[in-house]
C-alpha cells in the first residue's frame, strides 16, 4: 500500500516572512491583506508573521535570501505585481524576479511562496487581487502554509 505524504493547512505555530514589493502598490498592499487574513484564518499568530517591503519585484528574491538564511521562518512569502508596460522592461523585471525565487527556494530547505501577478495591464492585476477567493496573495499563503507542514513531514 502507498504512503501518502502531504501538509495541512494548520497554520498554528508555523513562522511566515513575508516579501512585499511597492511598486504597483494599489494592486501589492491588497495581495498582502489576502495573505494576512488566509494565515490568520488558518490559525496563524500575528507574532509569527513578518512583513518585509522592497521597493521593487526585482528586489524580492534579495530579501526572501536574507529571511531564508536568518532560519526564523517555515516559509517564506513573496509578493509583487509586475505589469506590462511599453517596453521590454516588464520581460526583464518578471523574469528575473520569477528566476530569482525559484532560486532562493532550491538553495535553502524552506519553502519559498511565489506570489508574483505578471499580467498584461493593471485590470488583470486588480481582478486577481481583490477581497475574494481569487487574491493571488490569499491562494500564495494557503499554499505556504500546506508546504511549511509538508517539509515538516519530509
Ligand atoms: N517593479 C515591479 O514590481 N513591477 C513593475 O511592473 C515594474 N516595472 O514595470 O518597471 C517594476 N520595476 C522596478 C524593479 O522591480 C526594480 O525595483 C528597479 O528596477 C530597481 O532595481
Amino acid at each position: 500500500m502507498a504512503r501518502y505524504i502531504e501538509g495541512d493547512q494548520n497554520a498554528k505555530g508555523l513562522r511566515f516572512g513575508i516579501v512585499v514589493s511597492r511598486f504597483n502598490d494599489l494592486v501589492t498592499s491588497n495581495l498582502l491583506s489576502g495573505a494576512l487574513s488566509a494565515f490568520k484564518e488558518q490559525g496563524a499568530d500575528d507574532e509569527s508573521l513578518e512583513v518585509v517591503r522592497v521597493p521593487g519585484a526585482f528586489e524580492i528574491p534579495q530579501a526572501a535570501k536574507k529571511l531564508c538564511s536568518s532560519g526564523n521562518f517555515d516559509a517564506i512569502l513573496c509578493l509583487g505585481a509586475v505589469i506590462k508596460g511599453g517596453t521590454p522592461h516588464f520581460e526583464y523585471v518578471s523574469a528575473e524576479t520569477s528566476r530569482g525565487i525559484n532560486q532562493v527556494g532550491l538553495e535553502f530547505n524552506i519553502p519559498v511562496l511565489f506570489g508574483v501577478l505578471t499580467t498584461n495591464d493593471l485590470e488583470q492585476a486588480i481582478a486577481r487581487s481583490g477581497p475574494d477567493s481569487s487574491n493571488k496573495g490569499r491562494e500564495t499563503a494557503l499554499a505556504a502554509v500546506e508546504m511549511a507542514n509538508l517539509y515538516r513531514k519530509l
